[in-house]
């Protein structure tokens, strides 16, 4: 018998076109890799644009969801992939943290940490983000992220910040 394969992180957001479909597409495109045994996917939640002056109520509401991936494939490897899937579903790179038709960040892989900008390991922005820890813990209640502890105790903490 194999051991079991490491498990992916993988945070989806959707603020542009059909966003539940892309994101339905995309959780089908996810499962389907090479290499690639499980995807299990959260509740997509409604949430708040976040852009670099906040958060914006004027501007199109993202879809977010988190998916646990079971894989084989390196990291790397998988954010490729990833990258692959959002330019399949009309993404354009214009500015930092601009609308999107899709957006897939590997959050975190197994336990690995990286500190590459083309790949940083956890992503250096989880801690902050309710829309990625709220779907995250609703499929894994006992998850943790690497270097910053339990993701229930980091969503507690943001949210007696608001
Ligand atoms: N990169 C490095 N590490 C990673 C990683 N762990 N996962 C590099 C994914 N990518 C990683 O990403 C920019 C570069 O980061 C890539 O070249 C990749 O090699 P990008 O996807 O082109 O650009 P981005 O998504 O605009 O940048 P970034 O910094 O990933 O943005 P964030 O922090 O993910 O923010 N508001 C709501 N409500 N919901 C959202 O989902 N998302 C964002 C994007 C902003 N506001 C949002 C949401
Ligand atoms: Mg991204």
């Amino acid at each position: 018998m194999t051991a079991e394969s490491p498990v992916a992180v993988v945070a989806l957001g959707s603020n542009l076109g059909d966003r539940a479909e892309t994101m339905k597409a995309a959780l089908h495109e996810l499962a389907a890799l090479p290499l690639v045994d499980d995807v299990r996917a959260s509740t997509a939640i409604e949430t708040v644009a976040v852009t670099v002056a906040g958060e914006d109520e004027d501007a199109p509401r993202y879809l977010n969801a988190v998916a646990l991936v079971r894989t084989r494939l390196a990291p790397t490897v998988l954010l490729r992939a990833l990258h692959a899937i959002e330019s399949r579903h009309g993404r354009m790179r214009r500015e930092r943290w601009g609308d999107r038709t899709l957006d897939l960040d590997l959050i975190a892989y197994a336990g690995v940490t990286s500190a590459d900008e083309r790949l940083t390991l956890p992503h250096p922005r989880a801690a902050e983000r309710e829309f990625v820890l709220a779907p995250w813990l609703e499929l894994d209640p006992q998850a943790e992220l690497p270097g910053a502890g339990r993701v229930s105790d980091l969503l507690d903490r943001l949210r007696s910040r608001r």
